[in-house]
């Protein structure tokens, strides 16, 4: 764990009213779990205005949050970070390419529902799209994520080993609480949801105030 030394993860202070909305939680959930000392730092929208252009004038290309640096090198985007972290970690990434690649959709996946859910909590969107997302789209995709979870033993995406795109999923949850998980409708993401609460250093992390 050495090469993750002097680890710091950079996201917003808040996000429509919270301290964990968004996605630099994926990030920090899968530190917090690993056990990963490290530094949050996190800025308003003017900081980052100013701290965005001391980047571009460091020729970092299209630097956005979050990011992280190790011994102050700047590595970007969620994904792609959860990918880097992971094989630095040497777990989280699943086991073979079949697994890697499935991995690889489950995160796609997960954008995209993102991309479908902020169209109806950002921007003042009209009734109709938050109906349509509410009544439609949001049970389909819950529902899908719930039949991807009965594919194996459970808990997690992969069954029993935990994986970076777990971490996106639990979030996503998290984020989106236009339904509300429960057992009876939807058993595998249930518990799912419990499995990833009980992870020994999940469990400690969840229970502060998350700042
Ligand atoms: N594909 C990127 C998108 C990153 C992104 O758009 N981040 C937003 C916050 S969630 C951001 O930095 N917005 C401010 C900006 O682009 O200057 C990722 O997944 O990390």
């Amino acid at each position: 764990m050495s090469a993750l030394k002097n680890l710091k993860l950079y996201y917003f202070t808040v996000v429509q009213g919270s301290t964990t909305m968004g996605r630099g939680e994926n990030i920090r959930l899968l530190l917090e779990d690993a056990g990963v000392d490290f530094e949050y730092i996190r800025y308003n929208a003017a900081q980052w205005q100013e701290e965005k252009q001391k980047l571009l004038d460091q020729n970092i290309r299209n630097p956005t949050m979050p990011f992280i640096t190790i011994d102050g090198k700047y590595y970007g985007k969620t994904a792609p970070l959860l990918r880097f972290l992971s094989h630095k970690l040497g777990k989280y990434e699943g086991d073979n390419e079949d697994e890697f690649q499935l991995l690889d959709v489950y995160t796609d996946m997960a954008n995209d529902w993102v991309g479908r859910w902020v169209k109806t909590v950002f921007g003042n969107p009209s009734e109709e799209t938050v109906k349509t997302y509410r009544e439609e789209t949001a049970p389909q995709t819950f529902k899908t994520w719930d039949d991807i979870l009965s594919d194996t033993k459970g808990p997690f995406l992969l069954g029993e080993k935990i994986s970076y795109a777990d971490f996106t999923l639990f979030h996503m949850l998290e984020d989106d609480t236009t339904i509300k998980v429960c057992a009876e409708t939807y058993p595998h993401l249930s518990a799912f949801v419990e499995a990833v609460n009980n992870r020994p250093n999940l469990k400690k992390y969840l229970a502060t105030d998350r700042k």
